[in-house]
């Protein structure tokens, strides 16, 4: 640790010296084509300090396109993983659900290879010292510092255009159970006894879920197992089968080890640094620190019983179920078999049989069932599940393919929101889209129950406590759309199906993980009320806003904005030989 801290102090003589470094009052980042862009000398010293983790990047499908990159069979095998999570995942600026894609595969929509928004360099950092060098170069050189651990983010919140990257993926220091839960400062007020996961790094929910199998508890967790831990996942609330017994992911976190600015490593507790632990309880990741670890709750495992329906109007009962629905009414394929338009779900309580379940639904069912055979097919069965992993990965639990190509929208809804049955149609019908359009609407009854009990030291949207769903609408496009169509698809979830959802659930929010990017008035639908005790804690913790990412707090403010992207570098891609053929 000294050791490193005394190149970064050599490295920051040598920049004051050349007089390069702004002033810290300086509104802008240097980028790489600014003269205040750090020498290769000083890229070459923050490498030595990272013990040669320092990367320069390069776009997944680089080898796709003619250059120092070219590489036929290396493309073929980008190709044949492209859509893969964990694929993309394992590169430094490989990410799940891209807002733009400067570097297509064949036969996607790029004719240029570029790095885009991506960072510039990454340090594939494994230890704290990794971290900490590149903050502290980042501070020192004033360039955007941006962190990483899957690149799951929908909101492009961990890409930064000309930045460097601090990346979590192979920053691993273990999992552990504990039976009983004891504050790492033994003199916190211990409000939680029972069994945790202390979580050392930027594993995935897939690293913790066997671990809490093997010591048969329940850790609320992400429903696709490729999703980090500790990042923007809990950090931002977190979703799950486990929300309606449990409560949000967010609120599982007991405490967290956290890397701030000042390149000093705090720990967030109830008792300590109580703003930050706020702040990382739902008021997004990459904004106030680097969390390296953190103790969440485990919960006695339990039965569940799962009912799997297709095709039904929703409902807003609270039968203790929760799970996640999605229906679409014009599918390009057969959503329920045969049928082009329909509804699934697959909804599942805690500890209740069959019958049990049955009975909760039977109002509803005798209802539908006058329509069965005429305007209606429905159908309903029951399964059972003798633990909540057995029923998560039956019906869950799988990694969804990367690089999806759609505007999304979400809104939090209430119980008195769901009420009135005309203003739902009224919604559901602007939802529904046109046939031309491929809209898809997912359904996650993941609020009420515990969801609803405001947790101490929450983060969150307070619109959360008032949650029983989360109502998802993705209008899709294809692969080689163009600008116009896309344009046009962000329009029409922004102030067409997004409105309607807003017009139900006016005083509600969205969530931020799985928001509209493009969402005008994300500072009130992500944040609410909390925002401004997080805005205090930015000010406190990130004063000079070393960590930037788009909707994030504090990305509002004029120091964080950046000159217009141009490209950084661009492949040559005429004479492109392509292994494949390009598909028009
Ligand atoms: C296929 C898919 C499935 C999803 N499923 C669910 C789901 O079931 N439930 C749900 O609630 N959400 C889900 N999401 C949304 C998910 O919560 C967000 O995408 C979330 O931001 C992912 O966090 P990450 O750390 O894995 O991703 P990253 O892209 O690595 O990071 C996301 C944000 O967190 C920051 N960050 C990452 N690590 C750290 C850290 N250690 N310290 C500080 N900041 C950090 C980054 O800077 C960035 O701002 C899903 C998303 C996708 C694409
Ligand atoms: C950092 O050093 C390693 C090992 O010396 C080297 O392989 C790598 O290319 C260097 N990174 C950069 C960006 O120069
Ligand atoms: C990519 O896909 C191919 C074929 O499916 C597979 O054999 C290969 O291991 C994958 N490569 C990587 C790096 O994941
Ligand atoms: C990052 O570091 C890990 C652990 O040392 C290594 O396995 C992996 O290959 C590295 N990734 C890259 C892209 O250098
Ligand atoms: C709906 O009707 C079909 C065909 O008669 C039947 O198989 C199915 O069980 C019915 N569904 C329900 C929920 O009653
Ligand atoms: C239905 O919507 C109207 C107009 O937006 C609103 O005034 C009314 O309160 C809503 N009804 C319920 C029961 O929420
Ligand atoms: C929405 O309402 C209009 C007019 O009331 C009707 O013509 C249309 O079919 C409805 N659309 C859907 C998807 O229900
Ligand atoms: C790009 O490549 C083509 C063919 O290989 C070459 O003729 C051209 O000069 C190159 N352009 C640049 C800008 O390097
Ligand atoms: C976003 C984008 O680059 N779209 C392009 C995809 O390809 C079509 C057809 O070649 C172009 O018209 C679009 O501009």
């Amino acid at each position: 640790m000294l050791k490193v801290l005394t190149l970064i102090t050599l490295a920051s003589t040598s920049v004051v010296v050349t007089g390069l470094v702004p002033a810290a009052t300086s509104a802008c980042k240097c980028i790489p084509s600014d003269t205040c862009w750090p020498t290769a000398t000083k890229w070459d010293i923050l490498n030595k300090t990272v013990s040669g983790r320092l990367l320069q990047t390069t776009p997944v499908a680089a080898p796709c396109y003619a250059g120092p990159n070219y590489d036929a069979a290396e493309c073929a095998a980008v190709v044949a993983n492209w859509t893969e999570s964990p694929f993309q995942a394992d590169y430094p600026i490989g990410y799940i659900y891209p807002q733009t894609q400067s570097c297509d595969i064949p036969g996607g929509n790029t004719t240029t290879c570029s790095l885009g928004t991506s960072p510039v360099y990454a340090i594939n950092a494994t230890t704290t010292s990794d971290i900490i060098a590149g903050i502290e170069f980042a501070r020192l050189n004033n360039i955007r510092l941006v962190v990483k651990t899957t690149g799951h983010d929908i909101l492009a919140r961990s890409t930064g255009f000309g930045s460097l990257e601090i990346w979590l993926r192979y920053f691993r220091h273990g999992v552990t159970f504990q039976q009983a839960y004891q504050p790492t400062d033994g003199s916190c007020e211990c409000i939680w006894d029972g069994p945790v996961i202390s979580v050392q790094g930027g594993y995935s929910w897939q690293d913790v879920y066997p671990i809490a199998i093997d010591n048969n508890v329940i850790v609320v967790g992400g429903g696709c197992p490729d999703v980090s831990v500790l990042g923007g996942y809990t950090q931002g609330g977190g979703h799950s089968l486990a929300n309606h017994e449990f409560g949000l992911a967010a609120d599982q976190l007991l405490e967290a080890q956290v890397i701030l600015a000042s390149g000093e490593i705090v720990t967030a507790s109830g008792c300590e640094n109580t703003d930050l632990f706020t702040a990382i309880r739902g008021g997004g990741g990459g904004t106030y620190g680097i969390v390296i670890s953190g103790i969440i709750k485990a919960h006695p495992e339990s039965t569940i019983t799962a009912q799997v329906f297709a095709m039904a109007p929703l409902s807003s009962d609270d039968a203790g179920l929760s799970g996640y629905g999605s229906w679409m009414a014009y599918a390009p394929y057969q959503i329920v078999e045969p049928y082009h338009s329909g509804l699934n779900w697959a909804f599942a309580a805690f500890g209740q049989t069959p019958a049990q379940v049955e009975a909760s639904f039977a109002p509803t069912l005798k209802r539908l069932s006058t329509y069965n055979g005429t305007s209606l097919y429905i159908s309903t069965s029951y399964l059972t599940f003798g633990s909540y992993y057995a029923y998560y990965y039956a019906l869950n639990g799988v990694n969804s393919a990367a690089q999806s190509k759609a505007a999304l929208v979400s809104r939090l809804m209430g119980r008195d929101d769901l009420s009135s049955v005309a203003n739902v149609s009224q919604m559901l019908n602007i939802t529904a889209g046109t046939p031309d359009q491929f809209t898809l609407t997912e359904i996650c009854l993941i609020g009420g129950g515990a969801v609803l009990e405001d947790s101490r030291f929450s983060g969150v949207n307070p619109a959360w406590r008032k949650a029983y769903i989360i109502n998802l609408v993705a209008l899709g496009w294809q692969d080689t759309a163009d600008y116009t169509t896309i344009e046009a698809a962000q329009y029409d979830i922004t102030y067409v199906k997004g409105a309607a959802m807003t017009a139900l659930s006016p005083d509600m929010g969205a969530y931020m993980n799985e928001g509209n990017y493009k969402d005008p008035d994300y500072l009130f639908n992500f944040y609410g009320a909390a925002h401004p005790k997080h805005e205090a804690a930015k000010a406190k913790y990130d004063p000079k806003s070393l960590f930037y990412c788009p909707t994030c707090v504090g990305s509002d403010k004029p120091v964080s904005v950046v000159a217009v992207p141009s490209a950084p570098e661009q492949y040559n891609t005429s004479g492109l030989e392509l292994p494949l053929s390009k598909a028009e």
